[in-house]
């Protein structure tokens, strides 16, 4: 099928959305003509819901009409309809390991990210005064009323209503730090995670980064002064265009990605873990500890099952010689362990089955 039947698409977001900005990164680097609406609460929420099953953003609508949603299954839709130029690296171990990076940067980074973000007031009043004017506009409130309900609803569903406590904000805060010293390291020796070419792992990096961590003040100054190889490689993702330039990808996974592989052994893994527990009991609040931090009251997300599960069909799909040399790495940094924990992940295929044309089911649903 030729692009010209599918695009140019609609994204349906906000140009300060984490997952918005990640869409449009990978539709910027992949060459698909989109223009960008605003996602607002009203008649336009009320369609894409009706449509995909959910109000997240982004959505998106193809120019023959049908709607997806959810980047990481829109991203491997394109990838499988419209192969070159592949943004998704050909070779199996590093498109696992790829998956597995873009998973972590879209599921455990988010909070991280949503703390800077709405935790202090310089974040919350950038992000609410923005959204309200972005978004917002059909709801008939006064726009003072609308920016202090939107960040109420932003620290109940995603900070302090999500396992965040004020003497845990020194370690969730150590996580962006890390990430950025890990980055930092990376792009100060080549311009893309896998060599001088952008690939599923910078498209997945780029959701905390690009609308948020380079984004909103506080993280931003920090990553200006820490990480300015980090800060750069965010502007030389969005100005990238596969057809046009050149550059490959290096062989293998690179050692210098061993320590966000620990990071995710030690941190994302383990919570996985624990949500998992959470869902089995039925529980919608768990406690738990990760990489040093204590969360209190966490949301439970059905959805992060199903995430555990794609993670170890990616693994499964594997030839046997390069499941040979996932487990290896993924052993060395202390993955393979809670990969597997769990013999049996309280999930069906009625979950998240539909995706990307039908949502079954939110990242984190603040009203449960
Ligand atoms: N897994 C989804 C997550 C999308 C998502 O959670 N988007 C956020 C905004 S960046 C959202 O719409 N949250 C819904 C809410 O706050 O109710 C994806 O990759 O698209």
């Amino acid at each position: 099928m030729p692009l010209e039947s599918v695009a140019p698409v609609t994204i349906y977001g906000s140009s300060i959305s984490y997952f918005t900005g990640k869409l449009e990164n990978y539709c910027r680097i992949k060459g698909i003509p989109y223009q960008l609406r605003a996602l607002s609460a009203g008649p336009v929420m009320a369609r894409v819901k009706e449509q995909t099953g959910s109000s997240q953003m982004p959505a998106m609508q193809l120019a023959d009409g049908r709607w997806l949603s959810d980047t990481t299954p829109i991203i491997q839709w394109f990838e499988r309809e419209f192969p070159a130029p592949a943004v998704i690296p050909a070779n199996p171990l590093q498109r696992f390991f790829s998956l597995l990076l873009e998973d972590y940067a879209d599921e455990w980074l988010w909070r991280p990210a949503m703390h800077y973000r709405w935790h202090y007031p310089a974040g919350a009043r950038f992000a609410s005064y923005h959204l309200v004017d972005e978004i917002g506009g059909d709801i008939a409130l006064p726009a003072a009323l609308k920016r202090r309900l939107i960040t109420r609803r932003q620290r109940q569903g995603y900070t302090a209503g999500d396992g965040i406590t004020k003497d845990q904000v020194p370690g969730v805060e150590a996580i962006y730090r890390r990430t950025l010293a890990q980055l930092e390291a990376i792009f100060q020796a080549r311009p893309f995670l896998l060599g001088d070419r952008p690939s599923l792992a910078d498209i997945g990096f780029s959701g905390p980064i690009f609308r948020h961590f380079a984004l909103d003040p506080v993280p931003a100054e920090i990553m200006r002064r820490e990480a300015p190889a980090v800060w750069e490689w965010s502007a030389r993702l969005w100005n990238f265009r596969l057809q046009d330039q050149p550059g490959g990808l290096s062989a293998g996974i690179p050692a210098d990605w061993g320590p966000i592989l620990r990071e995710i052994g030690s941190n994302y893994l383990p919570y996985l873990c624990a949500n998992n527990d959470a869902v089995a009991a039925g529980r919608k609040r768990f406690d738990t500890e990760a990489g040093g931090v204590r969360y209190r009251g966490a949301r439970w997300s059905p959805y992060r099952v199903w995430c555990l599960r794609q993670l170890r069909n990616h693994f499964t799909a594997l030839p046997a010689a390069d499941q040979a040399s996932a487990r290896a790495l993924l052993e060395r940094h202390g993955c393979w362990e809670p990969l597997w924990r769990h013999e049996s992940l309280p999930i069906d295929d009625t979950v998240c089955g539909r995706l990307p044309f039908h949502v079954d089911a939110k990242m984190i649903d603040v009203y449960d």
